[in-house]
């Protein structure tokens, strides 16, 4: 038996040996990606983003109790920290969740770092993803700190991104300061037991009305993919983020916010978003893995010498760098 088919079956043990492999870029993990493919699209995958100490990890925990109770779904967790030098292991905070879900098959924590990821760290999520779809886990959970192109970049692999912030952290809405407002498909106002969530709410309001109306659906690549106003309008309405209030310590709105995330995800289906989502970011992976392999090549067949030698021939102006390539490459890559 393979270590997919155990996985299928439900191993946890196989599970957690196959993620490990895959968050170290091991060779075995390859050969596992490559027969887990077809297996996977079909979970629905959450980001969860925002300045520390928001409550994120304990919203997470509140919405994957609510996944289990009252949604009977399998859910994954990937908590993303890429400050962390800690990986394939529990990080602070996780003690908190086991507390609730430990010994709960049908829920799996996974914490991540940078270590050992060559790819870099949002191509090796993609994959820890991956294969928790794969293994049938029906929402899986991403949860990244602050705002830094890594969590845009993981915001990216999400279908429904969640920008989480709470009162009383300053005058400032620190997703604004950050520049991540942008990604939110919903805006979660968490602590909302603490004073100044009216405050809080009214300004992330003020932001989204200023916002272009036309949001943004993606673009890579230099290629325009925005859906035209007119277009979206007649078929299907726009998107507007909503804001949720929730008290994670209890759980308070999470419901509701549930309820947020799935009219997303019907959103996304109907006006044809998920398609063209998927589309975008396979596309960019593709294109991603097509530069490593050719940069990989042309290191193998081109010496050291030879490209000090043309480096230097452009550094003499004898060369313009266009010609270089030209001449660096000439033959190959027909
Ligand atoms: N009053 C109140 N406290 C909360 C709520 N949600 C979380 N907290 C508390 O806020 C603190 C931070 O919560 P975390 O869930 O660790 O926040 P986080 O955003 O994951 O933090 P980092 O991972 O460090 O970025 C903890 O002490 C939580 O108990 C809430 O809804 N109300
Ligand atoms: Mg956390």
């Amino acid at each position: 038996m393979t270590s997919f088919q155990a996985i299928l079956e439900g191993d946890r043990l196989a599970l957690s040996r196959l993620l490990t492999q895959v968050e170290n870029d091991a060779p075995e993990s390859r050969a596992a990606l490559i027969e887990l493919f077809p297996h996977t699209g079909r979970a629905h995958l959450i980001g969860v983003t925002g300045a520390p100490g928001t409550g994120k990890s304990s919203l997470v925990n509140q919405l994957a109790l609510h996944y289990r109770k009252a949604k009977d779904k399998r859910v994954a967790v990937i908590a993303v920290d890429p400050t962390s030098p800690f990986s394939g292991g529990a990080v602070l905070g996780d003690r908190v969740r086991m507390r609730d879900l430990a010994g709960d098959p049908g829920v799996f924590i996974r914490s991540m770092a940078t270590r050992g990821s060559l790819g870099g760290l949002a191509q090796s999520t993609a994959n820890v993803a991956r294969v928790f779809d794969a293994a049938g886990f029906d929402i899986v959970v991403i949860e990244t700190v602050g705002a830094g192109q890594s969590e845009v970049d993981i915001a990216r692999l999400a279908h429904t991104t969640l920008v989480v912030e709470a009162p009383g952290l300053g005058d400032d809405i620190q997703a604004i300061k950050a520049g991540i407002l942008e990604i939110a498909d919903i805006l979660v106002v968490n602590k909302a037991d603490r004073p100044g969530v009216e405050a809080t709410e009214k300004a992330l309001k003020s932001m989204l009305e200023l916002a272009h109306p036309a949001r943004r659906v993606f673009r890579h690549h230099g290629i325009e993919m925005e859906t035209p106003l007119y277009q979206v309008e007649s078929r299907h309405p726009l998107w507007i983020p909503p804001i949720q209030r929730t008290i994670s310590i209890d759980g308070g709105g999470v419901p509701e916010l549930v309820e947020a995330i799935e009219r997303h995800a019907s959103y996304l289906a109907q006006s044809g978003d998920r398609a063209l989502r998927e589309r975008a970011r396979l596309e960019a992976e593709l294109e991603g893995l097509i530069r490593e392999e050719l940069v990989e090549r042309f290191r193998r067949e081109i010496s050291a010498a030879r490209y000090e030698k043309v480096l230097e021939q452009i550094l003499q102006r004898e060369l313009s760098p266009g010609e270089a390539v030209k001449l660096l490459l000439n033959g190959r890559f027909k």
